[in-house]
C-alpha cells in the first residue's frame, strides 16, 4: 500500500496549536505519513503573560534530522514553518536543491499573533532571497507579503495583488496571500496569484474562533493535498475546506490562547 509522506521543517509549539504539533495533526487528519526535522522549541511563560520563548536547536542537528528524512525515508512534499536564522534558511534552500524537492511549500513565519513586527529580521531577509524563488506554493500573511514585496504596508486587495504579483516575479510560482481578520469587511480573503489569473477566496469570517496555529494548520494542509498528488489548485481547496471546520470548533485553552480543532472536518 502507498503511503505519501511529508517533511514539516519547522519549530515545536509546546502548548500544541501551532508549529510541528500543527502540520503532523493536520497531515496525520490528511492521510499523509508526516516527519519533522525540528528548529527550535517554543515554551510559552503562564507566569509572565504566555511570553515565547524560543530555544534554537543547533543547525547541525537539524541537518542530521534532514538527512534521516531525506536519505532514509524520502518525502512526497515538503512545508517550512519557523526557521529562526539565516544560516538555517541557506540550509533548506540548499537542502531543496540537493534532494531536488519540487512541491516545497514556504509559510514565511516572521510573526507571531500579537507581533507586528518581524521577529528575526537576518532569517526574514534569507527567506526572501533564498526561499522565494525555490517554492511552489508561498502562504504569507499581510504583514510577511509586505515585507517579501519590499512595500510598507497592505491594507487593500489591491495591494494584495501587488504584492502578490513581486513575490511571483521573485520566482514563488504560486502565491496565497492570508488576509485572515486584519483586512476589514465580513469576509476573511485569501488572494491567489499563478503569474496568470488572481483569484479571490472569501469565506464569512467565524465570530468567536481561536486562531492559534491556523497559518501552520493551513499551509500543512495544502502541503498534505500535494503529497497526495493533488494539483495546487485542489490541494487548496481541500484546505479551506479543512481550516474551516477546525475553526468552528476551536477551542479555549487559557486566558491567553485558544486552539483550533484538527479533527473537526470528521464530524
Ligand atoms: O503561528 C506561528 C508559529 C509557528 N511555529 C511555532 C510557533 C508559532 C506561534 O506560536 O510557536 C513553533
Amino acid at each position: 500500500m502507498t503511503m505519501y509522506k511529508a517533511m514539516t521543517i519547522a519549530g515545536s509549539d509546546t502548548s500544541g496549536g501551532a508549529g510541528m504539533e500543527a502540520d503532523m495533526k493536520t497531515f496525520q487528519e490528511m492521510g499523509v505519513y508526516g516527519t519533522t526535522a525540528l528548529t527550535c522549541i517554543v515554551a510559552q511563560n503562564p507566569n509572565a503573560d504566555w511570553a515565547h520563548e524560543i530555544y534554537s536547536i543547533e543547525t547541525s542537528v537539524i541537518e542530521k534530522q534532514l538527512v534521516t528524512i531525506l536519505q532514509g525515508i524520502g518525502c512526497d512534499a515538503m512545508k517550512t514553518g519557523m526557521l529562526g536564522g539565516a544560516e538555517l534558511v541557506e540550509l533548506v534552500a540548499a537542502t531543496i536543491d540537493k534532494y531536488k524537492l519540487k512541491n516545497v511549500v514556504i509559510d514565511p513565519v516572521m510573526v507571531c499573533k500579537g507581533i507586528d513586527t518581524i521577529m528575526v529580521p537576518e532569517a526574514a531577509a534569507a527567506i526572501k532571497e533564498l526561499l522565494v524563488k525555490r517554492a511552489l506554493v508561498m502562504t504569507p500573511n499581510l504583514l510577511e507579503a509586505a515585507y517579501l514585496a519590499d512595500m510598507p504596508a497592505i491594507t487593500t486587495l489591491d495591494e494584495m495583488k501587488q504584492a502578490a504579483a513581486k513575490i511571483h516575479d521573485n520566482g514563488c510560482q504560486n502565491v496565497i496571500i492570508k488576509a485572515g481578520d486584519r483586512l476589514s469587511g465580513n469576509d476573511a480573503v485569501e488572494l491567489v496569484y499563478d503569474g496568470k489569473s488572481f483569484t479571490e477566496k472569501r469565506h464569512p469570517k467565524i465570530a468567536n474562533s481561536y486562531n492559534h496555529g491556523a497559518g501552520c494548520t493551513f499551509s500543512a494542509a495544502i502541503t498534505a493535498g500535494l503529497a497526495k498528488g493533488m494539483t495546487v489548485t485542489d490541494a487548496l481547496e481541500k484546505a479551506e475546506i479543512f481550516i474551516d471546520a477546525a475553526l468552528r470548533q476551536s477551542f479555549r485553552l487559557n486566558q491567553w490562547s485558544g486552539a483550533l480543532k484538527h479533527c473537526a472536518w470528521r464530524e
